[in-house]
């Protein structure tokens, strides 16, 4: 047990857990302004272990609602995850210092153009609602009295609602379009949402030393960019 404190506690590479696409990409000016480069981009190359600049951090690409359990485990040392993917995981084992302000949107309530949601909730009515968010959705409804049959989806939740599979979804919401092209109709918004930087709380005792000046490295950034 002590063997393996020691080895770690020597060891002070760092792994940094990240998704492809919005989220990788408004993470590079963060790493940047912490003085790290990823050398591939995960668009094009294969590999799912990028190299950096510094020899001493990799970073794993893995699907954006994996990445509090890469570093809930330890696999990776530190990610970045919308608020919306930690809600649903827990945040438990996992130590969350800042706010990142990048990839932002909401988490709102959407239901066909001509379906009268003010009423339905009025009346009382058992709601039918698609979503992926599951915590998300009940705690929302809850608090609100609404009763709700929540239907598990894994992606595509704007197309239930049109093929009658549910009344509503709760999704995320950035610009609108994709709801607006399937006459979906925004009625109602939960909460925003932005990414946050997500540590593991043994990795910030051990490798303390190289993980604080990055995590500063990205407060003071992300506050400039917010
Ligand atoms: O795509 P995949 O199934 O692999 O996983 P994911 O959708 O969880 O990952 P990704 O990379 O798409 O999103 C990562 C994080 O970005 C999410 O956890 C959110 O915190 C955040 N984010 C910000 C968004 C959006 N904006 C967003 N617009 N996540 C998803 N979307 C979806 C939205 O649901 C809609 O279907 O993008 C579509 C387009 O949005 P509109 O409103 O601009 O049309
Ligand atoms: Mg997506």
């Amino acid at each position: 047990m002590s063997m393996t404190i020691a080895t770690q506690s020597t060891d002070q590479g760092l792994i940094l857990a990240l998704s492809k696409g919005r989220i990788f990409e408004d993470t590079l000016p963060l790493l940047e302004a912490a003085g790290i480069t990823v050398l591939e981009n995960p668009e094009t190359s294969r590999k799912l272990i990028l190299p950096t600049n510094d020899p001493a951090v990799r970073v794993l690409i893995v699907r954006a609602t994996d990445v509090p359990t890469y570093v809930q485990y330890g696999a990776a040392d530190f990610g970045v995850a919308g608020k919306d993917v930690l809600l649903e995981h827990g945040g438990e084992g996992l130590y969350q210092p800042v706010d990142l302000n990048i990839a932002s949107c909401r988490m709102s309530v959407a239901v066909n153009a001509g379906f009268d949601y003010a009423s339905a909730v009025r009346q009382g009515a058992r709601l039918r609602v698609a979503t992926k968010f599951v915590n998300t959705a009940r705690q929302h409804f809850a608090s609100k009295g609404v009763h709700v049959d929540l239907i598990k989806l894994y992606g595509s939740m704007e197309l239930a609602p049109l093929v009658g599979l549910s009344d509503a979804i709760v999704d995320v919401v950035s610009t609108g379009n994709t709801l607006r092209a399937n006459n979906l109709v925004e009625v109602e918004k939960i909460m925003d949402i932005s990414s946050r930087l997500v540590v593991n709380q043994a990795a910030l005792k051990l490798k303390r030393a190289r993980l604080q000046p990055i995590i500063e490295a990205f407060q003071k950034a992300s506050t400039l960019q917010g």
